[in-house]
């Protein structure tokens, strides 16, 4: 009787990845300027400047957790667009997703988490202090800035 050769040890499942936090953001533009936001909340981020949004929540469509984000944050009504490709890394275990969005009614106020909203022309965007994280973001949405 032969022996039957030995089997390798079984596999580990693969551990299940980390899961990540999507947090959303809107590039808002209107006549050729883009909204920033001066985030008034935590401490250590108070002060600079953002494309408003915030944290996806369990069932929601990345496109319902910013109409929601910029309705709670500006009381405004917007109409998502395009996904900005990329995805920028925030905090560990944090991503950001940029969408464009399209103001349907309602003028932004810092209602929520903000202390201060700027349109921005092209040429000021450089005038706000951004978020390190949101830099690369803004780039991306200002190449996106429609010519007026
Ligand atoms: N964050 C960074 N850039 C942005 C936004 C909307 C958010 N444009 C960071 C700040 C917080 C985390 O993501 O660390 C969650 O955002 P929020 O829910 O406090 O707005
Ligand atoms: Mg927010």
């Amino acid at each position: 009787m032969t022996e039957r050769p030995a089997q390798p040890a079984p596999l580990r499942p693969a551990a299940p990845r980390d899961p990540v936090v999507v947090v959303v953001a809107g590039a808002l533009y209107d006549r050729g300027r883009l909204l920033a936001a001066r985030r008034s909340a935590p401490v250590e981020l108070a002060g600079r400047w953002e494309l408003p949004g915030g944290k996806l929540e369990p069932g929601e469509s990345p496109e319902e957790a910013l109409i929601r984000e910029l309705r709670e944050e500006l009381g405004v009504e917007v109409e998502p667009g395009e996904r900005i490709p990329g995805e920028w890394p925030l905090k560990p275990g944090y991503v950001l997703r940029v969408w464009t969005a399209r103001l349907l009614s309602g003028e932004p106020r810092p209602l929520e988490d903000h202390d201060a909203l700027r349109w921005l022309s092209r040429s000021e965007l450089d005038s706000v202090d951004w978020l390190d994280q949101d830099r690369p973001a803004v780039a991306e949405a200002a190449r996106r800035l429609p010519a007026v």
